[in-house]
């Protein structure tokens, strides 16, 4: 009689620590998480817009070969934009510019040195990369450009004109059409 009261005990022990600990778990994995989303939220739009500013800036400085570095990290950070959860208009936009803007970048990567080139496929980049960012939004304020001489646009994060397509030789070439602002 005595044993069996031990070992219903010793069950009912077993079952409360088990428990115990089970809610220890709970409560550190719950912690962990809001740890989590606590800290601030990168989008991977954010990506997408930084090194296309990072090629824009590498083609007004004439510099081939940071345009083609910032090139590649381009095409990763379109390819995980589509990751993301989307709404049917930017799945549309997605649909229809990504993989053309993914071939204008990889371009850029494969063509240091050759900056004529890199420009032409900058020209389609920016259309395609302002479509995207209306779909997707921005953190932070952008410029709609355009060059009259090169019939093109391209999207700056400062107001000051410094034209990607001339570089140097014909650096304030152009003026703002549009302001995008961050919601
Ligand atoms: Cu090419």
């Amino acid at each position: 009689m005595k044993s069996y009261l031990f070992i219903a005990c010793s069950t009912a022990m077993v079952v409360i620590l088990s428990f115990n600990t089970r809610k220890e778990i709970n409560k550190s994995s719950a912690l962990l998480h809001n740890t989590v989303s606590a800290m601030p939220e990168t989008k991977a739009i954010d990506g997408v817009i930084n090194y296309y500013l990072q090629i824009k800036n590498a083609l007004a400085a004439d510099n081939s070969k940071e345009a083609a570095t910032a090139g590649g990290k381009l095409k990763s950070a379109l390819i995980d934009l589509g990751k993301e959860v989307m709404n049917p208009a930017q799945k549309k936009v997605y649909a229809d510019d990504a993989d053309d803007a993914i071939e204008d970048a990889e371009h850029i990567s494969q063509n240091a040195g050759n900056i004529k080139h890199q420009r032409e496929h900058f020209e389609d980049l920016s259309d395609d990369i302002y479509d995207i960012i209306k779909a997707f939004g921005t953190t932070q304020t952008l410029y709609k450009d355009y060059c009259p001489m090169k019939k093109a646009s391209w999207l700056s994060e400062f107001k000051e004109i410094k034209n990607p397509y001339y570089g140097k030789s014909m650096l304030t070439c152009g003026s703002v059409k549009e302001t995008i602002s961050k919601p």
